[in-house]
Parts: C-alpha cells; structure tokens; sequence
C-alpha cells in the first residue's frame, strides 16, 4: 500500500517558485558572468571563442549562446588535471573524479562558494523528494571520488537532517543500520534500492513495513516498470534524481513527489538545451535530443554548453507541486549506451521496461552482445522468481524473444536463469556485456 503524503516541503521556495520573467533576467545576468569568467580565465575556452570569433560581449540574451562552441568529455581529459579550472588551484577546496575505467579519468573541482551551492541544490533536491527537517537519511550511493555520496551528503546535513554516511555494500549491514536507526529516506542507486528491498524481504522483514518515506533514486536509467516494482517493495513513492559530475554531481535536477512527472531542472544554476546529436542544432521545447548543460554559477570549473551524450526532452508545462523550473523527462539512456543490433537501435531501458513487471520474472537483467561474423547477436538474461518452475523456464524464455520481437524489432536469444543468478549492483548496475571484439564468452 503506497502511503499518502502532504506537500513536499520547499527549501527555497523564492528560487524554486521564480516566475519566468524573473528566472530569465536571472539566468541572462549569469549566464554572461559565466562566459566572461570563463573567457578569462580558461584558455581552452578563450581559444575556442576566439576560433568563432565570438567574445564575450556578443552574449546579450539567452538565445546567444548557440553561438558558443560545445564542450565535450574529452575536452577535460585532454586538460587532465586542472587545465579546465578557472581558479588557482589554492581556491579550489575539493576535487571529485570518474572511475577512469575507460579512459583518463576526467576531474571535477568545487570553490568553497560552488559546495555551499551545491549544498543548497542539494538540500532543495531532497526537499523535493519529500525528505524534511529532522528525518534520519540512509544514504547508500558511494563516498569517496564518485560525486553522489558526498553530495546528497552535504545537502541532506543543510536540510537539518541526521545523515548515516554508509555509502555503497555491505548489504547485510546495511539493513541492520536502516533497521535499526529508522530510516525514513533512502538514497540510492535504483538497482541498489531492489538490491537491499530483496535482501530485506528475504530476512522476513520487508522495507515497505518500516518508516521510509522518501527515496530519492538515480544515477543510471531506469523505467516506470522498475519504479513501480520499488515503490511497493519499500512502500514509498521513489522519484528520479539526475545530476553529472562535469556539471555538479547529483543535484542537476530533481523529480517532485507531488507530481511525479519529470526531474525539475534548477534552472537558476543551469541553463538546459536539448540539440540534434548528429548536426548539434538546437531544438525545441518537447523535441527528444541530446541534453546540454551550461552551469550557471560555476566559479572552479564553469561548463559552457556541457555535451552530456544523455537522451531526453524536456518539458516547461506548469508543474502541480509550484515550482517553475522545467523538468528532464526520464533520460532513457547515454548515446553510447545505445546499441544497434541488425540495424535496429535501442536502449537497455527498452527492455527493462518490457521484462521488468512480467509476473515469472524477477526484476534483475543483462544484455550480452556477442558477434558471430559480421552478425551482432543479443542474448537477454533474466532471472525467474523464486516460486516458478525450473520446467518452466524455456517456456518463459520463448515469451520474453516473442515479446522483444514484437516490440522493438530486435531479434534475440533469451536465457531465464535461476534465482540470484543475474550480478546484483551496489552502485550503478552494469546492464550490458559487450563482448564484441573481446575474443571472450
Ligand atoms: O551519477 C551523479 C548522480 C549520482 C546523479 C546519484 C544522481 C544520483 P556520474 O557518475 O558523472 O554522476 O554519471 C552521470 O549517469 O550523464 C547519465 O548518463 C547517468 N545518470 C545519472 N542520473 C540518471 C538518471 C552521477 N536519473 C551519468 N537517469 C549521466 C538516467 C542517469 N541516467
């Protein structure tokens, strides 16, 4: 049974609640702050302006910035470490980074000014989640380098609640300390949010008895089929949190609990674009297209028209819940996550929100991609329920190719295993195996 809540509170209501007129005088002010600030201090920047002949003067109103180049990943691994601060390293107070697994890592870095922002976007985002003042925080998303503990961290001690700074694994004791401090807001990734539901449910004490009451879920994909398999497993209604390192971390945008209908957007400290991949025109409002991010108040490490590879739309309809900032519908996957299988394109997610929800299946999956010759094969793997037939898993299989077929177009192989079989995660899971070109199985 999904509770009924009141209200999510507004941490700053003045900001959250601008109305357009003032919110674009705003944005307009920073945007050209950020442009000069960047010009001048970034040389990378400054080069590429000059490339285009574009100075910071040309940036009179917010339809100017297509006039600015693009940034993209590899423009901060290239300036690997600090060649893309704006600021003496001596101001710069923290440093975050990716993992590096594939690549150099790409280095993020904060002023003092940038946390206390983030801070407050944090504080607002979990506010927006439907956490309050007072509740007790499980935050289950990796501290250290990785910008999603620490930073729902410092928002959640801004909003005045009590932090357990647990991180990621450990599932056993994770329950415990859920269990035992009374948790009333999770933060996690959604697939380790099933994860630790499972475990929980296993140990005949299911989440969904307990006081959670919030979850503010994200970092990876995922589907409405997932989201409604979690909020009865912890008997809440979760919402979507997307954020990126290169722009902040999490705290990028946040879903409402009232409406459920798309991560707002904080548009006071960021300016959204949604462009063709392939041509990098910018479309409009509603269109689906790669997101761009330009940061706003950025002081270490401005980003000007940030190239996130993300796939959405956004939406500026009115909102139930008042807030006035735009809101990301789900981002369905990174364009790199895209695989074309026999020429057909798609998503992982697109399978997820097939499998996920039918009734012999358990909600864990992977996509492996293999090539035989020149064909790309998919094989799904998904795991059966507890309760089904080992008989049966042949049957179910068959069910899963006809159904795949039928609604993407893609011809595949599907493998049902037993129970526990598919990897569980306990950050992002990793929902495909690519095995092309690897020479493994
Ligand atoms: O994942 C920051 C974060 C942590 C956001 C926790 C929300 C919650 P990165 O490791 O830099 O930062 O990964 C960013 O993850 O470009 C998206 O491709 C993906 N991503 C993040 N949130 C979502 C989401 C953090 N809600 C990359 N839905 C992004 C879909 C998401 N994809």
């Amino acid at each position: 049974m999904i509770p009924p809540y009141g209200p999510t509170l507004k941490y700053q209501p003045e900001l959250e609640c601008m109305d357009r007129p003032a919110l674009t005088q705003l944005q307009t002010e920073r945007l050209r702050w950020t442009v000069g600030h960047a010009y001048e201090n970034v040389s990378h920047t400054r080069k590429s302006m000059d490339a285009r002949g574009v100075t910071p003067n040309h940036i009179k109103c917010l339809a100017d910035i297509r006039h600015l180049p693009f940034t993209v990943k590899n423009d901060l691994r290239t300036h690997y470490p600090f060649g893309l601060f704006a600021v003496p390293r001596e101001k710069v107070i923290r440093l975050h980074a990716s993992s590096g697994t594939t690549g150099t890592p790409t280095v993020v870095g904060y002023t003092r000014d940038d946390l206390d922002m983030w801070a407050d976007l944090m504080a607002r985002s979990l506010a927006c989640a439907g956490a309050r003042p007072g509740d007790v925080v499980h935050n289950a998303l990796g501290y250290g380098l990785f910008t999603g503990g620490l930073g729902f961290h410092g928002g959640a001690e801004r909003l005045g609640c009590t932090v357990t700074p647990i991180s990621g694994g450990g599932t056993e004791r994770q329950i415990k300390l859920l269990r035992d401090f009374g948790a009333q807001v999770l933060i996690a990734t959604p697939s380790y949010a099933l994860h630790l539901a499972e475990a929980a449910a296993l140990q005949g004490e299911p989440l969904a008895d307990g006081p959670l009451h919030a979850a503010p879920l994200g970092g990876e994909p995922w589907t409405d089929s997932l989201r409604r398999q979690l909020d009865e497993m912890l008997g809440l209604q979760s919402v979507d949190s997307y954020g990126l390192s290169e722009i902040i971390g999490p705290g990028v945008a946040m879903e409402c609990r009232d409406a459920r209908d798309g991560a707002h957007g904080w548009e006071d400290a960021f300016l959204f674009e949604i462009i063709d991949p392939e041509s990098g025109e910018p479309l409009p409002v509603g269109e689906t297209g790669e997101l761009v991010i330009t940061t706003l108040t950025k002081q270490a490490l401005p980003m000007i028209r940030y190239r996130t590879r993300d796939i959405t739309s956004l939406t500026d309809e009115p909102c139930a819940c008042g807030r006035t900032h735009l809101r990301i519908r789900r981002v369905t996957g990174r364009n790199d996550d895209m695989l074309i299988i026999r020429g057909v394109n798609m998503f992982p997610t697109q399978v997820e929100a097939l499998l996920v929800g039918m009734e012999d299946l358990a909600p864990h999956y992977q996509l492996v991609v293999r090539r035989d010759g020149t064909m790309d094969n998919l094989t799904i793997e998904a795991e059966a329920r507890p309760d089904v037939s080992a008989d049966d898993y042949p049957k179910i299989a068959k069910k899963v190719e006809n159904h795949i077929k039928t609604m993407i177009g893609v011809s595949c192989r599907a493998m049902v295993k037993e129970p526990g079989a598919v990897p569980r995660s306990e950050g992002k899971a990793v929902r495909v195996r690519d095995l092309r070109g690897s020479g493994k199985d």
